[in-house]
């Protein structure tokens, strides 16, 4: 920064205008199947091969893949027979659909969701509600029956948000020795690939995934083998639905979908239901105590405007939350990630 940062040529505000250029030219060469196909082939790739492959125009093929090489997700090298593409090596593990750290399902949703509803940001600025009413035309009352308004929708939402475990999971779970709890739920478990971090991580627990019917249903068929025994499944809903006794629940992404009092609400009920002596683990992404950021945060905050009913919060105003339900000793642990870990005790 520094010399740049200046009236004469404001560099960070072209950064910024470019934001959403950078976002779909990599969105767009993930849905296309460019890094696959270049994981795929083994060797580098000329424009046309790669636009032959995939049933793409060549014009439109060179130009994406020459802005993926100014991102630094391709590489080019110039050779007698032209110009030959490659992926970087954090292309092969995050941007190829088969890597075990794959972030394509996230960017699916981003490019395909997200984006939509982010068309109207400035009425839910507005309206300081959710916009899926202009962007789907369907109620925003109910945000969970307006995300999962088709099968399609609800696979792409629990693909994606799957997909943050595989960078974040461990971190969240080990912030905590949670080896004390051996009977868990994770309260909207969704894909359960938390649930699996967390048997991995801890041997002896068995993580219960209590989401709505439709969901576990989903998660049974497409995420969650039979052959893994340490993960269970309950069908409910946890806002009208009991919640069954265990030692430990994790509440991962839950509550930044929601009020203030809907949240005080389920913390509650999830307090009932604990054995004394367990606990709740929060992870989400905590904002600074003077909102100050970090930026990814404030962003996912907005992004809570435009497609739910909560916001990110601060360390502060989680503790607050825990206390008012019945909650104690609370412990907060940042990891330096996307997602950070408060547990209260009972
Ligand atoms: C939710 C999480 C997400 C509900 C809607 C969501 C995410 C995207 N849409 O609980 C993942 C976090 N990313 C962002 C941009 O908020």
């Amino acid at each position: 920064m520094g010399s740049t940062e200046d009236l004469e040529y404001p560099q960070i505000i072209v950064q910024y205008s470019n934001g959403f250029l950078i976002s779909k030219v990599m969105f767009t060469a993930c849905e296309l199947g460019v890094f696959d196909l270049l994981l795929e082939s083994g060797k580098p790739l000329s424009s046309d091969a790669i636009a032959a492959h995939l049933g793409a125009n060549t014009i439109g093929m060179e130009r994406l893949l020459d802005a993926c090489v100014g991102l630094k997700l391709l590489t080019v090298e110039m050779t007698q027979e032209g110009a030959l593409y490659r992926n970087t090596e954090i292309s092969n593990t995050y941007l190829t659909k088969s890597s075990p750290k794959s972030q394509y399902h996230i960017m699916m949703y981003y490019s395909n969701t997200v984006y939509l509803c982010w068309q109207y940001l400035a009425d839910a600025v507005r309206e300081g509600r959710n916009q899926y009413e202009r962007a789907f035309g369907i109620s925003s009352k109910d945000p969970f029956g307006a995300m999962y308004r088709s099968d399609e929708e609800m696979l792409k939402f629990m693909a994606g948000q799957n997909s943050v475990w595989s960078i974040c999971g461990r971190d969240v779970l080990a912030a905590f020795d949670l080896s004390p709890f051996t009977q868990i739920y994770d309260l909207g478990g969704g894909g359960g690939a938390l649930a699996r971090e967390c048997v991995s991580l801890y041997p002896n627990s068995t993580v219960t995934i209590y989401d709505l019917p439709k969901v576990v249903q989903v998660a049974k068929e497409q995420f969650v083998s039979p052959e893994e025994h340490q993960i269970a499944f309950h069908e409910g809903d946890f806002f009208n639905d009991s919640i069954p006794e265990a030692e430990l629940y994790i509440l991962s992404k839950i509550l930044h979908d929601w009020d203030d009092d809907k949240c005080k609400q389920l913390l509650a009920k999830v307090y009932k239901a604990c054995k004394p002596g367990g606990g709740v683990l929060l992870v989400e992404s905590l904002l600074n105590e003077d909102k100050s950021g970090p930026v990814e945060t404030q962003l996912y905050s907005m992004n809570m405007l435009v497609q739910t009913e909560g916001k990110e919060r601060t360390a502060a105003e989680y503790s607050r939350l825990l206390e008012a339900a019945g909650f104690g000793v609370i412990q907060v642990k940042r990891t330096g990630k996307l997602y950070d870990a408060v547990l209260g005790r009972k």
